[in-house]
């Protein structure tokens, strides 16, 4: 009897175990968001009004990108600071842009304004998202990006430079440069629940197969005894 009610603490304190597990390793972070286009030279408006770039959120999950801080590898940098939670949900496409007034940057809604501290040079520059203390998300890009009021838009993954292409010409905004700012382009990245790393499936297993072990011992034992 004493053996059945260990056998049963095993079992459920693994159970209890697995699932705390799985739901804390299965949540969507910042890095698993996507840059999915950039506007670094405007021509309807000037850049100073009109560039901004876009975030997709492929995860499963809401994803909450308040209080992180915007930069890159020179002294461009913005904290994201907003009253309560700044979400962006699943399969959400999303808009930082220097200047937030559709009259005037060129004919498209914000979803966050960052302003003047945050510049998107079009030689060449980076975005990166960084908390406290870690770098979270970065896309550094080159001359490729500078095309006159064009867009660049990820067309496949990972999120680097060479997987970028100038947005199809037909895809036009506001007052006629071209993109897609808030919405698909030629590409729709798929929106899939966060898989777990598989340092956490290789350790799940272990905890699995050690359980299994202790189950197999306990009936050893209890076949003995009732010899
Ligand atoms: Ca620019
Ligand atoms: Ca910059
Ligand atoms: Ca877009």
């Amino acid at each position: 009897m004493e053996l059945f009610s260990t056998s049963c603490r095993v079992r459920v304190g693994t159970f209890v175990f697995l699932s705390f597990l799985m739901s804390s390793v299965q949540a969507a972070s910042v890095s698993d968001l996507l840059i999915t286009e950039v506007m670094v030279n405007p021509n309807a408006v000037s850049d100073t009004n009109g560039e901004w770039f876009e975030l997709f959120n492929p995860t499963s999950e809401a994803i909450d990108l308040n209080g992180l801080t915007l930069k890159d590898l020179g002294s461009n940098t913005h904290t994201i600071t907003t009253t309560s939670t700044l979400f962006i949900n699943p399969d959400q496409y999303f808009i930082f842009a220097r200047n937030g007034d559709s009259s005037t940057n060129g004919g498209f809604v914000a979803d966050y304004v960052y302003g003047s501290g945050f510049q998107l040079t079009n030689s060449g520059d980076e975005i990166i998202f960084t908390d406290s203390s870690n770098e979270l998300l970065r896309l550094e890009y080159g001359t490729n990006f500078d095309a006159i009021g064009r867009s660049s838009e990820l067309t496949s993954l990972p999120v680097i430079e060479l997987n970028y292409d100038l947005t199809l010409a037909s895809l036009t905004y506001g007052l006629g440069d071209i993109g897609t700012p808030g919405s698909a382009g030629s590409f729709i990245p798929n929106v899939s629940a966060v898989p777990l790393p598989a340092t956490i499936w290789f350790f799940i297993s272990g905890v699995i197969l050690l359980f299994r072990q202790q189950l197999k011992s306990g009936k050893k034992v209890l076949s003995q005894q009732q010899i």
